[in-house]
Order: C-alpha cells, then structure tokens, then sequence
C-alpha cells in the first residue's frame, strides 16, 4: 500500500477495511459488461454509514473519484472502476434493520441481496416484487441505482415503485434521509425518485426502506410457441384481456436454441417456433378453462402453434429456465448487448424496423433478441464471430447501436429500459434525454456532488 493517498485514507479512517491485492481490485473493478480492464486505486468495505460519510469527505478533499459498488451484475458499465477510483462496495453492510407488518415495510442495509430481500418478505407473509434473473448477486443499493425493472413489472412496476424511502451519503458526505415510508406526502419535490435511477452519481444510497405487499396469489406458467411476431403482439392482447397476468415474456428460437445448448435438455416442442412466450398468470379457479380456450382460439386463428401448461412446481421452474437462462447462456460470448424500450402499440413497427436495420448492418454476426412484451422492453444480444477482434466487434456494434439509437429517437423510445445508461450507452443518451433535460440533470449533480466525484464518466460526462 504505498500509494500515499491510501495512507491519508488510512489515517483518516483507521478502521476501514481497505483492499489492493490485484486479484481483489480485478474483482470489484469490473461487472458483468467486462469490457473495461478494472484499474481501482483501492476497495473500502466500510460497514457503517459513518464509514461511508467518512470515505466520502476524505475523497472530497483528496479529489478522488468514487465508484458506488454493490453485487455489480450490471450490464452497462455503471460499477466498473478503470481510472483509479476507489471502489466503495457495500458488501459488507447487509444488515436487516427492522420490518414494520403494519407499515408493510423493509428496512435494510443496501448491501444486501435482492434474493434475500424476497425472503425476508415471504417469511413475514409479504412479498417484495421486483424479481429478475440475477437475484442472487444483484444489491438493493444496485437496484436503486438502475431503477431495476425484471420479470414482473407488468404487474408489480419497476424498483422506483417499491422504495418508500432511503438514505444517501450525497457527493460532499451529508446524509440525507429522503421519503419516511409515508403513503402520502405532498411537501414539495420528492428527491427519492432523482436518486432512484441516478447510478451513483449523486451519491451512495446506505439503507432503504422497501415496501412490502401481498403475496402474489399462485400462478399457472405457460410456454406457447408462436409462428411471428404480430402473432405474439395479439396474443398478448388476448392474454392481457383475459387474464390476470403477473409475467409475458419473450424469446426467438435462437435464444432457446442457447439456453439448451448451454444447459442441456431437450426442445419444448417437436417443431421449433420463431418466437417463444412463457407467461405467468393467476391461477383462479376458472384460470385453466380459461387458458385452454385462448389456446385453442389462438390454434385456429393461427397465432399460436403449440403450448404447454405446466402441470408442477417442478415444471413451471423448467420453463422459466428456457427465459431466466439466456444471459448465462450467452455469457462467454460477452455480447454486446442493448437493452431498449418503446410504448407497447409502438413495438410492431419498432421491431420490423429494428430487425431490418439490423439485418442490413449485420449480415455476418448472430442477434438473438428476448425481453419483457408486457413492457415494451427488447433485449438485443450480438454474439461477436469467433474470427472477429473484440475492438473490431465493439466498434462496429457501436456504430450500428447509433442508428437504433436514431430509429428509437423517432419511435419515442429508450436507449435504457431497465440496464442504466452507465459507460455503454453514455453515447447515447441524447436520443432519449433532451439536450435541455441533460442540462438540469448535470445541474442537480452539481448541487448534490460539486467536486463530480460521485461515479464520475458514468450516465454523462
Ligand atoms: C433479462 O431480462 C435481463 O434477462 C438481462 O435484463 C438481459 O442479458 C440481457 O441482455
Ligand atoms: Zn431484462
């Protein structure tokens, strides 16, 4: 540790647990994108919101950059740390700090796991219903970072419903409790929802106080194989009408193709589909009747091509496998991945445009797409040929992701659903932000981190 800013960190903080073995800032300095080489100065693993406050101030005065860290399975470069900041991971504050029944609320550490939030919430007979593949791993604090949306929005809403309130240690060390888990409260802005979504770059977000609700009644999981996608927009619209959906989620044939190849099993179907859909929806006493009918409408309108309904626990879980596993499976190819959204009646002709912009650019590499329909949400995967230099992939994809980004400008759409906009779509937020929204937003940064040294290069320069 000869650095003598560490030694400053250290004298100023003496407790602090402090790391710079190469193998741990490897490990905290990147996420899930692993495009960027990590290059931290340093790790703190404070374990106190005092501790935090304190690194803060000390990186005020020591003008060093602070990289907000969490379970960083994020997918857009919003925790990497490659240009000697100093890492501030909250792993170790995890702590639950009390659940009020009559409130419904959770308070907790934002260190600690999404997976474990969830149980807590259905050991008190409630549940928290913000979900998503990467559970396990991904932080609350992250959540919030990213306004993480997942598999249940449709019906339950994004993290931004969820937080009833949290507290920030802000750019120059101050804690600001912001939202006191009040139902109603019309005093004036309400600063919560500028953190929620903000990335770190406001400040770091210690403890939330999440919302809890009723347990989602049980559900019935479905997997329909469809023949395009107009056919799978109205079966959306028929299964929306008809029941009550909690999930409405969809794959291409070469997504699935993936998941299997990775994870073994065999095809859910004796002929493959184009599209796939694995839906969740209540199960009511006349739910199953119900279904079967649309099923059977949807055969002889030519929507649908075959189905299953699950008839287990067990089977349900499979199912949702074939939609949970699809980044794993793609993992090792590190795909180059966007993450877009437009208003749902906006989708069709988004897709047919998209698909053919990127049909025309990309001939030679593979595309698989996947996503939440309920939300308007596509994920586009491009898989970088074996042949190809990771450089030559990255530039050739950004230069493609420009003109999605112009076809989504004109769709009323997001470069970032649900990711954050980070260091892979920094380049693009204009064609979702106005030039005079990002005016503000750098205003209001300015106002929580005068010294811009809260995740500094991330959402905007
Ligand atoms: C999902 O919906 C996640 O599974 C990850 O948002 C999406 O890997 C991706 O592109
Ligand atoms: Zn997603």
């Amino acid at each position: 540790m000869s650095d003598p800013r560490l030694a400053s960190l250290r004298a100023a903080l003496p407790g602090l647990r402090l790391l710079t073995d190469p193998a741990d800032l490897e490990h905290y300095g990147r996420d899930w994108t692993r495009r960027w080489t990590p290059a931290p100065l340093a790790i703190a693993l404070p374990d106190r919101v005092e501790d935090v406050q304190g690194i803060v101030r000390w990186a005020n005065d020591a003008r060093v950059a602070v990289v907000p860290s969490g379970g960083r399975t994020g997918l857009s470069g919003g925790a990497v740390a490659a240009n000697g900041e100093l890492v501030v991971s909250l792993e170790r504050m995890q702590r639950v700090l009390g659940v009020d029944p009559v409130d419904r609320t959770l308070t907790v550490q934002a260190g600690i796991p999404l997976q474990r939030v969830q149980d807590i919430a259905r050991e008190h007979g409630l549940q928290y219903p913000v979900d998503f593949a990467a559970r396990g791993s991904a932080s609350i604090g992250g959540t919030i970072a990213t306004n993480a949306g997942g598999i249940r929005v449709l019906r339950y809403g994004n993290t931004r419903a969820w937080i009833a309130g949290l507290k920030l240690v802000t750019g120059t060390g101050e804690l600001l409790e912001l939202g006191r888990a009040l139902i109603k409260d019309s005093s004036g802005y309400d600063l919560r929802h500028l953190v929620i979504g903000a990335e770190g770059t406001l400040g770091i977000v210690v403890e939330a106080t999440l919302s809890l609700t009723e347990p989602a009644p049980s559900g019935q999981t479905m997997l329909l194989a469809l023949p395009g996608f107009e056919a799978l927009m109205a079966v959306f619209a028929l299964f929306r009408a008809r029941l009550r959906l909690q999930a409405f989620e969809f794959l291409t044939d070469v997504a699935l193709r993936h998941v299997l190849a990775h994870g073994g099993g065999q095809p859910p179907f004796a002929q493959p589909a184009p599209y796939y859909v694995v839906t969740e929806f209540d199960a009511g006493p006349d739910a199953e009747a119900e279904v079967l009918a649309l099923f059977e409408q949807g055969l002889q309108d030519g929507v649908i091509v075959d189905g299953v309904l699950a008839t287990s626990q067990a089977q349900a879980a499979q199912l949702w496998r074939l939609r949970e596993g699809i980044t794993e499976s793609l993992a090792r190819y590190v795909p180059y991945k966007n993450d877009v959204a437009v208003r749902i009646s906006a989708m069709p002709a988004f897709l047919a445009e998209a698909q053919a912009l990127l049909a025309r650019e990309y001939p030679q590499f593979e595309v698989v797409w996947f996503g939440h329909i309920g939300d308007g949400n596509l994920h586009i995967n491009i898989l970088k040929p074996d042949a190809m230099t990771q450089a030559d992939f990255v530039a050739d994809c950004d230069r493609v992701t420009k003109l999605l980004a112009e076809l989504l400008q004109r769709h009323g759409g997001t470069i970032s659903a649900e990711h954050g906009i980070g260091l892979v779509k920094k380049p693009y937020l204009w064609s979702t932000r106005s030039p005079a929204e990002i005016a503000v937003m750098r205003g209001i940064k300015a106002v929580l981190d005068p010294n811009g040294i809260m995740n500094p290069g991330k959402l905007f320069d």
